[in-house]
C-alpha cells in the first residue's frame, strides 16, 4: 500500500508546470557569480544585473513565471522565481508541498545514477499551517522541512518567499556542498525548474494538470535535463 501511493503522489507531481525553453534548454543556461552576497529576503533588488532564464509557457492561461534566475559564489547556489499568481492555494506539508502551488527545483549531478541522485528543493508560498513552507529532500532521503529560513539547520539551506496579492517570490540559498557541486567557473548542473500553480478546491483538476504535463521537462532522465553551467 505503502509503495502505490508513492508512485501516485509521484504521477500527480509531474503533471504540470513550465521548464526551460527554447535557446536555454538547447546549450545551457549560463549562471553569473555574484561579487555580494544577496540578501535572501524574497526580494529581486540585487539580481537586477542577472539574466532570467526563457521559461516555457505553460499551456494554461493561469501561470506565468515573472522571472526565475540563478546566481553562485564560493558557498552557495543562489535561485530566485517570481510568479504571478492571485490564489495562493496549498494546504500541503512535507513534500506534500509539491502537489499545489510551489516551486521545484531538481538538481542532478550524478545523472547515471537517474532519478534516485535527484536532489529536490520544494518552496511553497503557503502550506498546511498557512505559512510559507520549504522542504528539501538529498536523493531518496527523508525530507527534511526547513522551518526558519536563516540557515541554521542542518541543510544550511537559506530561504524566503514574498507575497504581495499578485506575485509571490521564492528566494533561496542552498549550499554547494549539500548539492555536491563544486564551486568553480565551468561546472555544468543538469537542473529542472517547475512552477506549480493550483487555484481552486472546488473542482477535480487533474484533468486540467494533466493538460499541463506537456510544458515540463523533468519527466526525462536526469542525463537528458538542461544544465546551467557557473560563470564568471
Ligand atoms: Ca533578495
Ligand atoms: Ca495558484
Amino acid at each position: 500500500m505503502k509503495k502505490l501511493l508513492a508512485t501516485l503522489t509521484i504521477a500527480l507531481a509531474l503533471t504540470t508546470g513550465v521548464s526551460l525553453a527554447g535557446e536555454d534548454a538547447a546549450e545551457g543556461y549560463k549562471v553569473k557569480r555574484f561579487k555580494t552576497t544577496p540578501r535572501i529576503d524574497g526580494d529581486l533588488k540585487e539580481w537586477s544585473k542577472k539574466d532570467s532564464l526563457e521559461i516555457k509557457k505553460a499551456n494554461v492561461d493561469d501561470l506565468e513565471v515573472k522571472e526565475a534566475k540563478f546566481g553562485w559564489d564560493k558557498r552557495y547556489l543562489y535561485v530566485i522565481v517570481q510568479v504571478k499568481d492571485h490564489t495562493l492555494l496549498n494546504e500541503g506539508s512535507g513534500m506534500g508541498i509539491a502537489m499545489a502551488d510551489c516551486m521545484e527545483l531538481r538538481i542532478c549531478m550524478d545523472p547515471k545514477k537517474g532519478n534516485k541522485a535527484n536532489d529536490t528543493l520544494l518552496i511553497s508560498p503557503t502550506s498546511s499551517n498557512s505559512k510559507a513552507a520549504c522542504v528539501f529532500r538529498k536523493g531518496d532521503d527523508d525530507p527534511k522541512v526547513i522551518t526558519s529560513g536563516s540557515g541554521k539547520d542542518e541543510t544550511k539551506i537559506k530561504w524566503a518567499v514574498k507575497t504581495t496579492g499578485t506575485d509571490w517570490t521564492a528566494e533561496a540559498a542552498i549550499p554547494l556542498e549539500l548539492l555536491g557541486i563544486e564551486g568553480k567557473e565551468g561546472t555544468k548542473i543538469p537542473f529542472t525548474l517547475v512552477i506549480f500553480d493550483r487555484d481552486r478546491k472546488d473542482v477535480d483538476e487533474w484533468a486540467v494538470w494533466h493538460k499541463r504535463n506537456e510544458s515540463s521537462n523533468k519527466k526525462a532522465p536526469p542525463d537528458e535535463w538542461p544544465t546551467m553551467t557557473l560563470e564568471k
